[in-house]
């Protein structure tokens, strides 16, 4: 039983979810634009659209949302969470925030001015469009196999840290007000990242006087990975594992909405007092006073508590283990996937399921549409319309190397026959592939276009 891995936990609360009829699927799709996020939640029967807010939490979180203080100042949820983050992150400072994006949001605010680059493994989506906003440059750095669905490699996550050397050479290290990396890479693939690339992503900032920021939100099964594949990490615990990868750092970024095991909040963390004090500034104007940031005292509760069970072995040993389960399934029955699965999501490749639609009709949004009308199963784009951008100098459309729908599994959400049914529809349709057909963009925003684009089918 050494590789069974079922669930550490029973289920005493249920949601009841319903199935529609494939004609209902095909005007409600219709109605949408043919973009998931204008498609209301119930109508979905298995929701694998994000990982983010998405989780159920436990009985202690919910036993903490009723020792929630709503004081303005100081409340005592606050030294909870403030201590929990000096545990497990380690950092001096930190200012909850929202979510993730207001985090973002309030860092390149205060940091990023017009024309500056901010490199990053792969940034994700928010990341990017919040550099953009500021009249920023995000930039990725990510490893060549990063971008190779079929190659193996322990953690494809990983910077390139000679091309970022590189890089920072070319356009001069005053141009680059701060440096990231994403652990995990969400735009590619969910892959993990080593301690050992961590510490040298570290150095090459730190040789060029550049403050280096995680993006933290996938931190725990990042740590989780490190314990399973990099040598020398399979007897450190969880906690020390993350403590020594946050040590490399100056400060993260955080959704806790994905490791945090919450339904909403974030944070922005830091060891630089001057930088705090800015950013507190700066909370306070577009967020809330510095010890609740946004949120509800119930929320900085559940969210202290969610960060600890977000790292808990057992958990986080469920939890890859039912990714790992999806893919297998997928992997058996002829279906392209990206290799290996990530810990998040198992990310179908798109470019080989349907090989006939080319990138300006976005394939992996064509492939998400059919997987909603086939089965009432929701999945993300991860490709052209998310991630294509404008060339800055001559205005044409560049789209990324990877175009990936991304099965991502809510924490502690369905179970194994609710993935069984996923597989089942994904194969009828991978039967039927050719029928599927490319879309068209009939309106769409300058930034962040995914959520709001209309298309129509070509
Ligand atoms: C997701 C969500 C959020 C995210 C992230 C990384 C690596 C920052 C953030 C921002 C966003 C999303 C995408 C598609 C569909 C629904 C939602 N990722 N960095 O699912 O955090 O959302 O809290 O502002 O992945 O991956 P936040």
């Amino acid at each position: 039983m050494a590789d069974f891995f079922p669930e550490p936990f029973r289920i005493k609360v249920v949601e009841p979810i319903k199935q529609t009829s494939r004609e209902e699927r095909a005007r409600i799709l219709d109605t949408a634009g043919y973009n998931l996020f204008n498609i209301p939640a119930e109508e979905v029967y298995i929701d694998l659209l994000t990982d983010s807010g998405t989780g159920a939490m436990s009985q202690n979180q919910w036993a903490g949302i009723m020792l929630g203080d709503e004081s303005y100042a100081g409340c005592r949820n606050y030294y909870h969470l403030q201590e929990t983050i000096r545990n497990i992150f380690g950092f001096r400072y930190f200012l909850p925030t929202h979510q993730g994006r207001g985090a973002e949001n309030i860092l390149f605010s205060i940091m990023v001015k017009q024309d500056q680059y901010v490199p990053n493994s792969m940034h994700f989506d928010t990341t990017m469009g919040n550099i953009l906003a500021r009249g920023g440059r995000p930039t990725n750095h990510a490893i060549a196999e990063g971008n190779n669905p079929t190659v193996w490699h322990p953690f494809k996550g990983n910077m390139d840290v000679v091309a970022l050397e590189a890089f920072i050479r070319k356009v001069g290290a005053e141009n680059i007000p701060l440096g990231m990396i994403t652990i995990t890479n969400n735009s590619g693939g969910g892959q993990p990242v080593s301690m050992e690339n961590i510490r040298q992503t570290s150095e090459v900032y730190h040789r060029y006087g550049i403050p280096f920021f995680i993006d933290a939100c996938r931190y725990a099964e990042n740590a989780y990975f490190i314990k399973q594949r990099e040598p020398g990490y399979a007897d450190k615990s969880l906690l020390e594992i993350a403590r020594e990868m946050f040590s490399y750092a100056d400060g993260c970024t955080m959704s806790a909405k994905k490791d945090g095991l919450v339904n909403i909040g974030g944070f922005l963390a830091m060891n630089d007092q001057a930088l705090y004090e800015r950013a507190a500034q700066e909370l306070t104007l577009r967020e809330g006073f510095p010890t609740y940031g946004g949120l509800a005292g119930r929320d900085l509760e559940a969210m202290a508590r969610g960060l600890w069970e977000g790292l808990d072995e057992a958990y986080l040993r469920y939890r890859i283990a039912q990714t790992y389960y999806l893919a297998d399934q997928l992997r058996t029955s002829g279906i392209p996937i990206f290799e290996p699965p990530g810990g998040h999501a198992v990310y179908v490749d798109a470019r080989r399921f349907v090989p006939h639609i080319p990138p300006a009709q976005f394939p992996a949004q064509a492939l998400c549409v059919a997987l909603y009308l086939e089965g009432g199963i929701r999945a993300a784009e991860i490709g052209g319309v998310a991630f294509a951008h404008r060339d800055p100098e001559t205005g044409e459309w560049i789209y990324p190397p990877l175009e990936l729908i991304r099965l991502t599994l809510p924490r502690r959400v369905y179970t194994q026959s609710h993935l069984d049914y996923v597989v089942r529809v994904l194969v009828a349709l991978w039967q039927k592939r050719d029928q599927i057909r490319g879309l068209q963009i009939i309106y769409q925003t300058p930034y962040l276009r995914h959520f709001t684009a209309r298309f129509a089918l070509v």
